[in-house]
């Protein structure tokens, strides 16, 4: 079931802090309680937190410490984190918002003022999941749209040696179905393509849509021949599918395959896409509805 409470970390060492923020906080919000540095960290580890409140004087490590190491872990990098303490002169502040707080409250605090600046962090937060994700992904088919898959390809190319492999996946006289069945059926054709193609890749392989009705695939293996069965797997798969137009007539679909491994020659991930795309040219001209590798 979808929460309906944000969740909110509340990282103070002293407990009579913490009883004036469970007061304040805990109708609106559900409040996790750290009393010191270490356990924040567990704490964030353990529950979905949508933004902490971070004390500065703590024993062991001090609330910048905290924030600084919160900060530095892609996990945790997108909670807000406001600082709530009784340092209220200049370079204390200088210094929370270097270590990356994304907002300063001076005790003794105005309870409406800060539930205000909650508010406020927590919207923000939200419009950047949102646009981090309408970034990423695809909207007609939810997989990677064509900048995620650059982004985490180029990640991957970097720290991959010579297993890694790609595949060029385009759909076979596509323009064909457009023209036959209409552009919606067009549409809910190439969703089906990327989702029955997901269900055979493993979670770390990288799936994105290229553009129209092409995708790419990059993944790990130590064998090219459980790549290569996995591929022929996915065409099958998709030539099996029995699909039907909005008339109700049965709709013929094929994808072709192109397939490249990284090698000593491969330069970049766009060399090692090169091949692919050269291997998946190659089908289309062998008469499509095939893998070359
Ligand atoms: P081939 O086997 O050689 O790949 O033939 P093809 O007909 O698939 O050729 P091509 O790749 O040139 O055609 C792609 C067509 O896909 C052209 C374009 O109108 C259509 N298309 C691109 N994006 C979309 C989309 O989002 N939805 C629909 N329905 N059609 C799209
Ligand atoms: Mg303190
Ligand atoms: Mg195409
Ligand atoms: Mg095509």
């Amino acid at each position: 079931m979808e929460k309906t409470k944000k969740t909110i970390l509340v990282v103070d060492d002293t407990e009579t802090n913490i009883d004036i923020m469970l007061e304040l906080l805990s109708d609106k919000y559900d409040v996790v309680v750290a009393l010191d540095g270490k356990s924040a960290f567990d704490a964030v580890g353990d529950n979905e937190v949508d933004l902490i409140l971070l004390d500065i004087m703590m024993p062991d490590i001090d609330g910048y410490d905290v924030c600084r190491g919160l900060k530095a872990d892609e996990r945790s990098i997108n909670i807000p984190i406001i600082f709530i303490t009784a340092l209220d002169d200049e370079k204390s502040i200088e210094k929370a918002y270097a270590a990356g707080g994304d907002d300063y409250v001076a005790k003794p605090f105005k309870p409406l003022e800060l539930l205000a600046r909650i508010d406020t962090q927590l919207k923000l937060k939200e419009l950047i999941n949102h646009l981090n994700y309408i970034s990423s992904y695809d909207e007609m088919t939810g997989i990677y749209n064509r900048r995620k898959f650059f982004e985490l390809g180029e990640k991957r190319f970097a720290q991959s040696t010579n297993e890694l492999y790609a595949v060029m996946i385009d759909i076979d006289k596509f323009k064909n179905i457009n023209d036959s069945y209409g552009h919606p059926t067009g549409d809910r054709v190439i969703k089906i393509v990327a989702k029955t193609v997901s269900e055979y890749l493993s979670h770390d392989a990288i799936f994105g849509r290229l553009g129209g009705e092409e995708f790419a695939i990059l993944c790990n293996c130590p064998s090219p021949k459980s790549v290569s069965e996995n591929i022929e797997s996915i065409r099958a798969a998709v030539e099996a599918l029995e699909l039907l137009s909005d008339a109700g007539e049965s709709i013929k679909l094929t994808i072709s395959e192109g397939v490249a491994k990284r090698n000593s020659a491969t330069k970049s991930l766009d060399d090692l896409l090169r091949v692919a795309d050269v291997a998946l040219y190659e089908a289309k001209g062998l008469g499509r509805n095939r893998v070359i590798f």
